[in-house]
């Protein structure tokens, strides 16, 4: 991670890691504390969180969500965790294990719940009954499943671990479509409507490998592997795009996403749809919607008429159309 000799830029003991968009090196306690400094100028500038809220982390196992977890108990702040199972096959039950270690480790609290088990179907099932890409129904229930659990155990703030890498990402896609209602509508703050929490992005400052440098550091066990059903997305062939640009100059993504929102979104405020208008319960579940039926009970119930699908048979099909 680091040339042999390299020293701390604050403490110039031998460095651990090297950071070439700060164009220092660190050693672990100056690392971590550039993380701490770095996650509390996120929230501090985009007054993304208070002392008071009660927080709920959407944890997947994986590195950024484990790490933001983490951090914010650092930090002081009241934070219980979330976890889904999706049913995405092993790498389910092993994101499921390494998010409970993790609480049960310090002592949080966890809320678990299983998409097969509560709803009566799983995303592999529900990509192959909703003919669409699994991340689309995954999306769904995710947002929906946050949003219930948030709003049932009286959470005002819902904090997610995506990254600068993710929202760099996200953002190159988005211009490169110059989808302008996504654009307006890519912030690190939602803030809380209809009875929904604010939805909060605290590592929009670090990136993807900082996470794993942290997570090293701090001892923390994490699911290396990424979900099974993102290959081919184009959010990765993003992300490689951003890396290869980064490698040539150091910086890039960090002013790519971070200029974006000092100096393009306070233009496009306004530009996104507010999606407020004409929202009514969805009768099925009462969650906010503005169709007949909400996007989750849709999605649950084409998936429950249909016959479970193991996920191998999901990626073998993406991968024949490839
Ligand atoms: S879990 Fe779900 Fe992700 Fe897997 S199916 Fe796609 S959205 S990639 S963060
Ligand atoms: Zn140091
Ligand atoms: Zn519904």
């Amino acid at each position: 991670m680091v040339a042999a000799g390299s020293k701390c830029r604050t403490c110039r003991g031998p460095a651990i890691i090297d950071l070439p968009r700060h164009n220092a090196n660190f050693c672990a306690e100056h690392f971590l504390e550039l993380c701490r400094r770095q996650v509390a100028k996120a929230i501090d500038k985009f007054e993304m969180l208070t002392p008071d809220d009660r927080i709920l982390v959407a944890v997947s196992g994986g590195k950024d969500s484990l790490a933001v977890w983490d951090l914010l108990i650092e930090l002081g702040y009241q934070a219980d965790g979330l976890y889904i199972g999706l049913g995405i096959g092993e790498y389910s039950d092993v994101s499921g294990e390494y998010a409970k270690a993790f609480a049960a480790e310090r002592a949080l609290h966890l809320i678990t719940i299983d998409l097969r088990d509560e709803y009566g179907f799983d995303i592999p099932t529900a990509a192959k009954a909703t003919r669409r890409v699994p991340c689309s129904a995954c999306g769904t229930s995710k947002r929906h499943l946050f949003d219930k659990a948030a709003l049932e155990g009286g959470y005002t703030a819902l904090v997610t671990g995506h990254n600068l890498d993710d929202e760099a990402a996200v953002l190159f896609g988005n211009t490169l479509r110059w989808d302008v209602e996504y654009l307006a509508r890519q912030l690190p703050v939602l803030p809380a409507r209809d009875g929904f929490p604010k939805k909060v992005k605290p590592l929009i400052r670090l990136t993807e490998r900082e996470m794993a440098a942290w997570c090293i550091v701090r001892g923390i066990d994490y699911l290396v592997d990424e979900c099974p059903m993102a290959l081919g997305n184009k959010h990765l062939a993003y992300k490689a795009a951003l890396n290869a640009i980064e490698q040539e100059s150091p910086g890039s993504k960090a002013s790519f996403y971070l200029n974006f929102l000092d100096n393009m979104a306070p233009l496009l405020a306004g530009a996104g749809a507010s999606g407020v208008e004409g929202l009514h319960p969805c009768p099925s579940c009462g969650a906010p919607t503005t169709g007949d039926l909400c996007a989750f009970c849709r999605v649950a119930e084409k998936s429950r008429a249909h016959e479970p699908v193991p996920v191998e048979l999901v990626l073998s099909k993406g991968r024949g159309r490839r």
